[in-house]
């Protein structure tokens, strides 16, 4: 073990910090979660069969962190294994070499595997697992029966293993992380792939907001400096979406309240825009770009959520087409300045959620929410009125349209200042104002009943801090846009 660890520290000694996604395949009852367990924690512990996954970060040295998802093996749950291909950067197959029945169902669910797209050139690293049982084929026979000699363009490995003891399982880390060093570093041809998934690029950056760092450093300062801090200890805000033409100076308002000296990690909660998605989805990527700087993603909070709740990983055309998220980075980027480097972001992709979900999500969230380390940002503009958007509700006894729009828009807003999650969800089974963060904000409301199921204790208070519009519609040809800006509190 230690040879082990001072040949790892050689190797990854000149890495700087690299992560890596690892991909635990393999039939039932093979041994993926006890190998899991054995890395993680050094442990035997007793399994039941994994229905859906584990997930773990491991860091055998300084400077390289592997994710490793363990997805359960079953039958039933193999359709589903295609969905964790996504951005792999090694594939550890574990075979039970004691069960000779099924060593060829084993050969056929490694080939599809790795005939897949997504798998193109992943090193694989093959557990002949349960080396102590009597009958265990050897090394050269499971290499044979799985005839990996057929495999090209790619690393592979065979390490014999006995995850109840451990034996192996080092060894056969070692050579994973020798085969994916090699994979992200040297292997040119599949390289861009692995540098775009990395890093989500600042996509709407010279069209939605200027690209240029000093301009809008410039115009983001201004917006800013017009606004006035509340002088509470603030703990999550909710900002706009639109172009920061449209909607820069309200998001100052709320931004303006961002004591980044308390912060260590900031939640960013946005709608979905063009996927269908019925829960929450996470980034498959380590850093969102900004024209400032990068920002840097919470792996290790992204596997406690893999763990605490149903969360689906975003791929990248999705991370980088959606804007709700993105339009955030800028001014999070600005206000959190002078801790560069030593924040984290955690983006949550919202679906569209029953209120079912919108509480297990806000009961998920209340423990993040309770830890003053743990700033919130949820994205979303508020009505989008007009034939283009399909929604003309008008109230003549309110005045103009703009003005009915505008009542509209307080009568959700005085809900959630309430923090009444309920009242929200009917307000908009009355109306349906076509709020475009409702999801978030549900979820944010939610997560605020259960901090309080937990605790009474918490002094909360929701406050808007500025309303306004894209445009003042004065007829039914007309369209609009409204923005809100307000935050929440905890004294
Ligand atoms: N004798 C022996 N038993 C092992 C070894 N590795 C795992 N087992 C046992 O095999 C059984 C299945 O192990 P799991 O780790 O749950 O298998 P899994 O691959 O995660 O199975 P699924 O979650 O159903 O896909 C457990 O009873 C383990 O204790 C080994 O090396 N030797
Ligand atoms: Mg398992």
């Amino acid at each position: 073990m230690g040879s082990f660890l001072s040949k790892l520290t050689e190797l990854f000694s000149d890495w700087g910090t690299t992560q890596a996604r690892i991909l635990m395949l393999g039939l039932d009852a093979a041994g993926k979660t006890t190998v899991l367990y054995k890395i993680k924690l050094n442990e035997t512990i007793a399994t039941i069969p994994t229905i859906g996954f584990n997930v773990e970060t491991v860091s055998p040295v300084k400077g390289l962190t592997f994710t490793v998802w363990d997805v359960g093996g079953q039958k039933k749950i193999r359709g589903l294994w295609h969905h964790y291909y996504q951005n792999s950067d090694g594939l550890l197959y574990v075979v039970d070499s004691s069960d000779r029945e099924r060593i060829e169902e084993s050969r056929e669910e490694l080939f599809g595997i790795i005939e897949s797209d997504g798998m193109r050139g992943v090193p694989v690293c093959v557990l002949a697992n349960k080396q102590d049982m009597p009958n265990a084929m050897s090394i050269s026979k499971i290499t044979e029966q799985l005839q990996l000699h057929k495999l090209s363009g790619r690393k592979w490995y065979v390490q014999s293993t006995c995850a109840t003891n451990g034996e192996g399982i080092f060894e056969g880390m070692n050579q994973l992380s020798v085969m994916v060093k090699e994979y992200l570093r040297d292997g040119s041809m599949f390289k861009s792939k692995r540098e775009t998934a990395q890093i989500r690029r600042a996509s709407h950056s010279g069209s939605w907001y200027t690209d240029n760092a000093s301009e809008l450093d410039h115009q983001l300062s201004g917006w800013l400096a017009k606004s006035n801090a509340v002088g509470s200890r603030t703990r999550a805000l909710i900002a706009p979406h639109a172009g920061y033409y449209y909607c820069g100076a309200c998001a100052a308002y709320a931004y303006r309240q961002m004591d980044p000296s308390k912060i260590k990690r900031v939640f960013i909660l946005g709608p979905s825009h063009h996927v269908r998605l019925s829960g929450c989805a996470l980034t498959a990527t380590e850093k969102y770009r900004t024209p400032f700087y990068d920002l840097i993603v919470d792996t290790q909070i992204n596997a406690e959520l893999y763990k605490s709740g149903p969360f689906e990983t975003m791929n990248i055309s999705t991370d980088e087409d959606e804007h709700s998220i993105e339009m955030q980075l800028p001014y999070i980027a600005k206000v959190m300045e002078s801790c560069k480097g030593n924040f984290t972001v955690v983006p949550v992709l919202v679906g569209s959620l029953t209120p079912d979900k919108e509480q297990m999500y806000g009961q998920i969230f209340s423990k993040y929410l309770a830890d003053p380390d743990n700033f919130f940002v949820i994205s979303s503009d508020f009505c989008h009125w007009g034939q283009r958007f399909n929604y003309t509700y008008y109230d003549k006894s309110k005045g103009d349209i703009w003005q009915s729009i505008e009542n509209l828009d307080k009568m959700g807003m005085d809900k959630v200042e309430r923090l009444d999650s309920k009242g929200f969800n009917e307000y908009l089974g009355q109306y349906h104002n076509t709020i475009c963060g409702r999801y978030p904000i549900g979820v944010l409301l939610h997560t605020v009943d259960a901090m309080r199921k937990v605790s009474n204790g918490y002094k909360l208070s929701f406050k808007f801090l500025q309303y306004s519009q894209s445009s003042k519609c004065a007829s039914m040809r007309d369209s609009s846009v409204s923005y809100a800006a307000g935050v929440l509190m905890m004294d």
